[in-house]
C-alpha cells in the first residue's frame, strides 16, 4: 500500500515512517474514575518512528507515585553507596560504575539484621525495591481493571516477580541467610550468577534452567515467526489481527497456509498470542522453580544428572 492509502497511516511501525498527528486520543471516559488521570498529551517524531507518535496521557495515580517513590529510594540508596565506594569522586564514580556493588549481609548474620555497612543497608534498600515492584504490580491490575481489560499483563508480570522473589526473598529465607541473595551491581550480579552455577555443580544440568532457556529462546523464535508472518500479510490486511480472528480473511488464510506448507501445522490468529504469553510466562515460572530447588533440594546438579542417567559417570 502506498503512503497515500488511508489505513496505512493509522498503523505505524518501525518500518512505516508515516507520522500522523490528529487530535490526541485521550481514551475511554465512560464509567471510569477520571480523578487520577492525566489530561494532556504530546507528540514525538522519534516515538512515531518506533511506534505511536502520541506520548501520554500518563496515569500515575497513588500506586504509581508510591511505587516510583519507593523505587527511587532504592535507586538513590544504591547510588549513594556507589558514591561512597568511589570516594566521593565523580571521575572515579563514572570510571568504575560497573564495578561498584551493594552486597547483602554475610552468612554470619543469617536472616538477622546486620550493621548498616555490612549488609544492613542492603536489607533496607531491598525493602524499598520490594515495595516498589509489588506496588507497580498492583498498579498493572488496577489499570487493567479500570479499562475492563483481562488481567493478562498482570499475571505475566507476576511470573517475572515470582523469579525475582525466589532469587531475592524466598530462597534466601529457605536457605536461612540473606547472604544467598543477589547483590546490586552490574558486574557483581554477573559474578553472582556465575558463582551460583559453579557452587551448585553447573546450572546447565538443572532441568528447570534448561526449560527456562527453551521458553526464552522459544519466545524469541515465536516472536520472530509471528512478527514476520503478520508483516508478510499486512498487504492483505493481516495487521488488523483482531478483526481477522473473528472475521477470517485472505491474510489469515495465506499466513496459515504458509505455515502448513512449511511445517504442516499453523497456530490460529488468536492462539498465537496465547503461545507467546505462555512461552514468556513459563520462562520465569520454570526459572523460579529451578532456582528454588537449588541448594534447598539439590546440592549439585551435575551429580543429580549423573544419578538420573543423563550426565556421564566419571
Ligand atoms: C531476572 C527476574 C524478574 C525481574 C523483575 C524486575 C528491578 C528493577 C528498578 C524500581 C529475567 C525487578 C526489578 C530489579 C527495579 C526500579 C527503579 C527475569 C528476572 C521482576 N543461561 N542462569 C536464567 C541462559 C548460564 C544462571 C534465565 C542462557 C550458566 C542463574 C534464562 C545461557 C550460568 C540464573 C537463562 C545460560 C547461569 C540463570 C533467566 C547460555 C552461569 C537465574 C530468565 C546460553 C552464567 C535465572 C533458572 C529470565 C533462572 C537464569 C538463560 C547460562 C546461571 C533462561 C541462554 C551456566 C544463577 N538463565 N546461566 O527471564 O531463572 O530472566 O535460572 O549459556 O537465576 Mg542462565
Amino acid at each position: 500500500m502506498g503512503k497515500s492509502s488511508i489505513w496505512t497511516s493509522e498503523y505505524q511501525n518501525i518500518f512505516t515512517q508515516v507520522q500522523v498527528q490528529g487530535p490526541p486520543e485521550m481514551g475511554v471516559v465512560e464509567d471510569v474514575d477520571l480523578s487520577e488521570r492525566g489530561n494532556s498529551a504530546s507528540f514525538s517524531k522519534l516515538a512515531g518512528w518506533l511506534g505511536n507518535a502520541q506520548l501520554g496521557p500518563f496515569y500515575l495515580g497513588g500506586l504509581g507515585m508510591a511505587s516510583l517513590a519507593s523505587g527511587l529510594i532504592w535507586f538513590l540508596m544504591v547510588g549513594f553507596w556507589y558514591w561512597g565506594q568511589a570516594g566521593y569522586n565523580a571521575g572515579v564514580f563514572m570510571r568504575d560504575l560497573f564495578y561498584f556493588s551493594l552486597e547483602p549481609p554475610g552468612p554470619e548474620y543469617g536472616l538477622g539484621f546486620a550493621p548498616l555497612a555490612e549488609g544492613g543497608y542492603w536489607l533496607i534498600a531491598s525493602f524499598f525495591l520490594l515495595v516498589s515492584v509489588m506496588l507497580w504490580w498492583a498498579r498493572s491490575y488496577m489499570l487493567a481493571k479500570q479499562l475492563k481489560m483481562g488481567k493478562h499483563v498482570f499475571y505475566a508480570f507476576g511470573a517475572a516477580i515470582w523469579l525475582f522473589l525466589v532469587l531475592g526473598l524466598i530462597r534466601p529465607i529457605l536457605m536461612g541467610s540473606w547472604s544467598e541473595a543477589v547483590p546490586y551491581g552490574i558486574f557483581s550480579h554477573l559474578d553472582w550468577t556465575q558463582t551460583f552455577s559453579l557452587v551448585y555443580g553447573n546450572l546447565f544440568y538443572n532441568p528447570f534452567h534448561a526449560l527456562s532457556i527453551v521458553f526464552l529462546y522459544g519466545s524469541t523464535l515465536l516472536f520472530a515467526m509471528h512478527g514476520a508472518t503478520i508483516l508478510a500479510v499486512s498487504r492483505f490486511g493481516g495487521d488488523r489481527e483482531l478483526e481477522q480472528i473473528v472475521d477470517r480473511g485472505t491474510a489469515t488464510e495465506r499466513a496459515a497456509l504458509f505455515w502448513r506448507w512449511t511445517m504442516g501445522f499453523n497456530a490460529t490468529m488468536e492462539g498465537i498470542h496465547r503461545w507467546a504469553w505462555w512461552f514468556a510466562v513459563l520462562t520465569c515460572i520454570t526459572g523460579g522453580i529451578g532456582i528454588l530447588l537449588t541448594g534447598t533440594v539439590v546440592d549439585n546438579w551435575y551429580v543429580w544428572a549423573q544419578d538420573h542417567g543423563y550426565a556421564p559417570l566419571d
